[in-house]
């Protein structure tokens, strides 16, 4: 496969700065190296430019930063677009979860009916008024499905560009309490952590590959960092106990893997700053591998 790795270091959607390193981070742990030994050809588009918090107002505190949100989406959306156009497969680096509203947009301009597999502690179904923080990182999903401010939701100039039914959670334990009626309302599925205790990461994922994948639908995979527990995973701005072990998060990525549906990923959260010694960054590479299959033997 041709990966094209694109680098998307905003941290404008979320409280804590340290997630503008992320997409260096992981290149530093080797990324490119590891990629190409598993037999892919590699290119590098490099980052798209995003600008500095401090350097824009920071507008409505219900919706942070709204305006360069915008701009730095539309520019992603075309950036991921061209890349499935020329046949690569795009593989996009945070930077924040607000990153996804580009990345999931330009996927979505080429594939329609895309499915989508999010990963994560949180549910990222917030709109303005259920928000507890004005974060736009905790509303991508919402926006994605045509909810919440209108624009967010018509990055590209069309909406909505998911059907909720298409769309599953995996590893939630944090939700907002609108958040949890906005998911129940738009039928949203959502595997929480305790339904990953009681069946086991193999059924849920299973199941998350069979809803997200039927009918063939191709597969957009977006991992949360802070999905996976914060003793394996310190390097996230918004860290919840009672994370995805090690394994877990492994076998998740090695089903995506195998299903064969996934045309695109994207990776997000990592906070250096927080980080210790490039932990996380260097758990998003491995995790990267075996979603683009890495086999043990
Ligand atoms: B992430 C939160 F209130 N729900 O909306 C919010 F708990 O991309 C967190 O998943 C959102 O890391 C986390 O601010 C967004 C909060
Ligand atoms: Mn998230
Ligand atoms: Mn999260
Ligand atoms: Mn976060």
């Amino acid at each position: 496969m041709h990966i094209r790795v694109i680098g998307a270091p905003i941290d404008l959607g979320a409280d804590r700065r340290g997630v503008d390193i992320g997409p260096s981070a992981i290149r530093y742990a080797g990324l490119h190296d590891h990629l190409r030994a598993l037999g892919h050809t590699v290119s590098d588009f490099g980052n798209i430019h995003v600008p500095q918090p401090e350097s824009r107002p920071i507008g409505s505190p219900k919706l942070k930063y709204l305006d360069p949100i915008v701009e730095v989406s539309e520019e992603l959306a075309n950036v991921v677009t061209d890349a499935l156009k020329s046949d690569q497969f795009p593989l996009i680096l945070g930077g924040d979860h607000s990153m996804a509203l580009g990345s999931i947009s330009g996927v979505a301009n080429v594939h329609k009916n895309l499915g989508i597999i999010w990963v994560d502690a949180h549910g990222d179904f917030n709109i303005e008024e259920t928000s507890p923080s004005g974060n736009i990182h905790g509303m991508i999903l919402a926006a994605l499905v045509g909810q919440g401010n209108s624009r967010l939701t018509h990055i590209g100039g069309w909406s909505p560009k998911l059907n909720p039914e298409n769309i599953v959670i995996v590893g939630a334990r944090d939700l907002d309490p609108g958040e949890q009626d906005l998911l129940r309302k738009h039928r949203v599925h959502v595997y929480t952590m305790s339904d990953v205790d009681r069946y086991g990461m193999s059924n849920i994922m299973s199941q998350a590959i069979e809803i997200a994948g039927r009918q063939d639908q191709p597969i957009h995979l977006s991992l949360d960092m802070d999905s996976l527990d914060p003793r394996e995973a310190p390097g996230v701005g918004t860290p919840v106990r009672g994370g995805l072990s090690y394994r877990e998060a492994h076998l998740a990525m090695e089903m995506v893997s195998d299903s064969k549906h996934m045309v695109s990923m994207d990776v997000v959260e990592v906070n250096s700053i927080l980080d210790r010694e490039n932990a996380t960054a260097r758990l998003a590479v491995e995790l990267i591998l075996s979603a683009l299959g890495k086999k043990i033997l």
